[in-house]
């Protein structure tokens, strides 16, 4: 298995739409492996192909307290299933340390297709219904901030620099430490 790098707002390559997988053979589940090891060493509960620079309809989550509860969505059609909407203070791993509320449908209907290229077609509401259309976001290259005013986005692009360089920082103290054993 392996870590994939997660590409960070404001990369281009976050914008682009993603295409239906064909089959679900080998080098698809090799990848849904690789994203599920990638979003539990991120510490995230969801993530989309998208932000691994895969552009293929794939989403990976998992929303369970002991993180033993993958859940994998191929070719995911997501359809509200009423009006009303409400607000969710949403994060991202491809915009960290960046948090803000955004409205969404409350209920809807999930259909795709699991690891294993079977149907599934069930109901969300909670946080499964805002992942989902989180996640479905990132497969049609939008973004969280999109929905939050031009200033937030400016702040959110500047916060995602200082994270980044923060963490190479951190990267090279690490690499120049010596090696005990
Ligand atoms: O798409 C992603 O980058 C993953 C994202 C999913 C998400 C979290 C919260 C609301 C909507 C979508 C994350 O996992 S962000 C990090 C995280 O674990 C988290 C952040 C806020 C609330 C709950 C979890
Ligand atoms: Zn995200």
């Amino acid at each position: 298995m392996a870590l994939l790098p997660i590409l960070s707002y404001p990369d281009p390559r976050l914008r682009t739409i993603a295409a239906p997988v064909k089959a679900v053979d080998d080098q698809v589940k090799t990848l849904i492996k690789d994203m599920l090891e990638t979003m539990y060493d991120a510490q995230g509960i969801g993530l989309a192909a998208t932000q691994v620079d895969r552009h293929i309809q794939l989403i990976v989550m998992d929303l369970s307290e002991d993180k033993d509860s993958p859940m994998v969505f191929i070719n995911p059609k997501v359809t509200p299933l009423i009006d009303e909407k409400q607000p969710y203070e949403e994060g991202c791993l491809s915009v960290p340390d960046v948090y803000d509320k955004v409205e969404r449908p409350v209920k809807v209907r999930i259909e795709a297709l699991d690891e294993n290229g079977e149907a599934v077609d069930m109901e969300a509401t909670g946080l499964l219904a805002v992942c989902i259309q989180h996640e479905m976001d990132h497969l049609n290259g939008v973004i969280f901030v999109d929905y939050l005013s031009r200033l937030k986005q400016s702040r959110a692009r500047d916060k995602v620099k200082k994270v980044i360089k923060a963490r190479e920082k951190l990267d090279e103290a690490k690499a120049a430490q010596p090696v005990t054993v």
